[in-house]
C-alpha cells in the first residue's frame, strides 16, 4: 500500500499520505461507531478560554482516549493487515500499539489542535522510528479544519510550552509559512512521524469532522517510561512477541476488523 516514494517521503519530509486506505464501507461502520460514542457521551471537550483550566462554553476540541476498550471495531483496526503492512514499511519491525485517540470537530465552533510535535511528549532518539496514522473519518479539507504539517520538521525539536486553548496540550511555534494543508477524503490516512510538526484548524462548515489517530512505536523506542496513564496496554502488533492483542485485550483481534466492519 506504500510505495518507495511514500517510504521516502516519510524519511525525508516526514511523512506520507495514503488515500483510500478503508472503503466505504468500512468508513460508514466506523462513522456509525463514533456516532455512537456521542450519543453515549463519551467525548470530552478539552478546549478552555486561555488559561488551560476553564472549559470553554462555545467553542469544543472534543476529544476521546483511549479507544481500544470502547469499541471492538477499532480496537481490530491498527492489526489489519493494510496498516501492519504500511506501519512495517514505514517504521520497521518490531513495534507496538503506543496510543489510540480520536478527535473531533463539532459543525461551525469545532476548534483546532495548536502546532505541536508528538516527540515532544514522547522524546525518542530518532523521531522517524515512531509514526501517527491520523485516518479521516469524515472528509477532511480545508474548511473543515484538516490537519497542516510542517514538511522537514521532524529533523528540529521545537521548544514546547502550555497550550492555554487546551486542558492538556502543549504547543510550539515552526515556520507555519512553509506547512503543507492536507486535505484527505474519508477513509484515507496521513502517516506522520514523532517530530513532524502539525495542528489542526477550526471547522467553518456545517458538518462534523473526526479522525482517529493510532500511534506506533518501534520496539527499539518502546521503553517503559512511555507508558502513558490512560493508555497502559501496548501490545505488539509486529516481531516475535505479536499475539494479536490476546495478552493484553484477552482476545487475539487479528482479522477482525474486516469482519466486524463488514457485518455493522
Ligand atoms: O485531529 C485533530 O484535530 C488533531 C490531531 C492531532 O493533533 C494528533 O493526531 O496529534
Amino acid at each position: 500500500m506504500v510505495d518507495h516514494h511514500d517510504i521516502s517521503a516519510f524519511h525525508q519530509r516526514g511523512y506520507c499520505v495514503v488515500p483510500d486506505l478503508f472503503d466505504p464501507v468500512e468508513i460508514l461502520a466506523l462513522q456509525e461507531e463514533v456516532s455512537r460514542f456521542e450519543a453515549e457521551g463519551l467525548v470530552r471537550n478539552v478546549r478552555t478560554q486561555g488559561d488551560g483550566e476553564t472549559p470553554d462554553q462555545v467553542q469544543a476540541n472534543l476529544q476521546l482516549i483511549p479507544l481500544f476498550d470502547k469499541s471492538d471495531l477499532l480496537r481490530a483496526l491498527p492489526f489489519d493487515d493494510r496498516v501492519v503492512n504500511i506501519v512495517s514499511s514505514l517504521i520497521g519491525d518490531p513495534y507496538l500499539l503506543h496510543l489510540d485517540q480520536l478527535f473531533m470537530k463539532p459543525a461551525h465552533h469545532g476548534t483546532g489542535t495548536s502546532w505541536h510535535q508528538d516527540n515532544a511528549y514522547f522524546k525518542i532518539s530518532d523521531p522517524l522510528r515512531g509514526t501517527a496514522m491520523w485516518l479521516a473519518i469524515d472528509d477532511a479539507n480545508e474548511r473543515n479544519g484538516t490537519l497542516r504539517l510542517v514538511p522537514g520538521s521532524h529533523l528540529t525539536p521545537f521548544e514546547h510550552e502550555r497550550d492555554p486553548y487546551s486542558n492538556h496540550h502543549i504547543r510550539c511555534y515552526p515556520p507555519e509559512q512553509t506547512a503543507e494543508t492536507i486535505e484527505v477524503a474519508a477513509g484515507g490516512a496521513a502517516f506522520f512521524c514523532y517530530g513532524t510538526a502539525h495542528c489542526t484548524g477550526d471547522n467553518h462548515s456545517d458538518q462534523v469532522r473526526t479522525g482517529v489517530a493510532f500511534h506506533f512505536l518501534h520496539g527499539d523506542h518502546a521503553s517503559e517510561d512511555l507508558v502513558a496513564s490512560d493508555r497502559d496496554r501496548r501490545p505488539w502488533i509486529t516481531g516475535d512477541s505479536a499475539r494479536g492483542g490476546l495478552e493484553e485485550y484477552g482476545v487475539d483481534v487479528r482479522g477482525q476488523f474486516l469482519r466486524l466492519a463488514r457485518s455493522a
